[in-house]
């Protein structure tokens, strides 16, 4: 028998639109989506904290595995962590680029012109690092989490699309492997690194490649 109070139901009515604002709205949500791009070169110039924290306030709107909730969000600024993580970071990537990595991995990332130099760990004046909560602890007795990774990857979408809509420029980036950002945030044994997001302006010279999204009809299967 469970030991934990009964879930209670509340009523759910959200308002119906109609069919042309239904669409109208999604379009036009596509449409800004459509302008988000990964950003590798920021500037330095200051933002806002409170636009960072209400960003995260929405990721945290997401979905997850019983509501279990399975994220922490780590906020660095401080100029010597960020330098810290640059450090760890560049060493780990050095060793991708020169040798972890397969030819073909190598050959595909070249367009993007990627390497194992990371000064927006450093530039960005934001480090969002995202940790999956694989378990919790409770009275002494560890729980594990479900669905971890499907709910914290939503989790991090929904954060993606809460800064671009606030107008700030973010990268996913992965440094692997990541567990040098456990011991630089002193973060607990439940956690575990997920991803890492530099998040700011775009720096006056950012560039970035000239890719183009697959179409509706590329990535859709329908069975009606
Ligand atoms: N983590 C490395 C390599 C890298 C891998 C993929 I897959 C990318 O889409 C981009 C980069 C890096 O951040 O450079």
């Amino acid at each position: 028998m469970s030991t934990e109070e009964p879930q209670s139901f509340i009523d759910y009515r959200p308002e119906k639109h109609t069919i042309e604002e239904m669409l109208e709205q999604t379009e036009r949500f596509r449409h800004t989506m459509q302008l988000r791009r990964s950003v590798r070169q920021f500037s330095s110039e200051h933002v806002p904290y409170s636009i960072i924290r209400a960003a995260i306030h929405a990721a945290g709107t997401a979905p997850s595995g019983a509501n279990k909730q399975p994220w922490t969000y780590c906020v660095v600024s401080n100029p010597d962590i960020k330098k810290q993580i640059r450090i760890a970071a560049e060493e780990e990537e050095f060793e991708s680029y020169n040798g972890r990595m397969n030819k073909d991995w190598i050959d595909d990332l070249r367009p993007l012109g990627t390497d194992h130099i990371k000064p927006f760990l450093e530039d960005a004046p934001y480090l969002i690092i995202v940790f999956k909560r694989i378990y919790e602890m409770a009275d002494g007795i560890k729980r594990n989490n479900y669905y971890v990774n499907e709910s914290v990857g939503i989790s991090v979408g929904m954060l993606i699309t809460a800064l671009h809509i606030g107008g700030l420029a973010a990268l996913t980036h992965t440094p692997s492997p990541m567990n040098f950002l456990s011991k630089i945030l002193n973060r607990p044994e439940n956690e575990r690194p997920f991803l890492l997001i530099p998040v700011g302006f775009p720096s006056h010279h950012a560039q970035v490649p000239d890719i183009a999204r697959k179409s509706a009809d590329a990535i859709i299967a329908e069975y009606f």
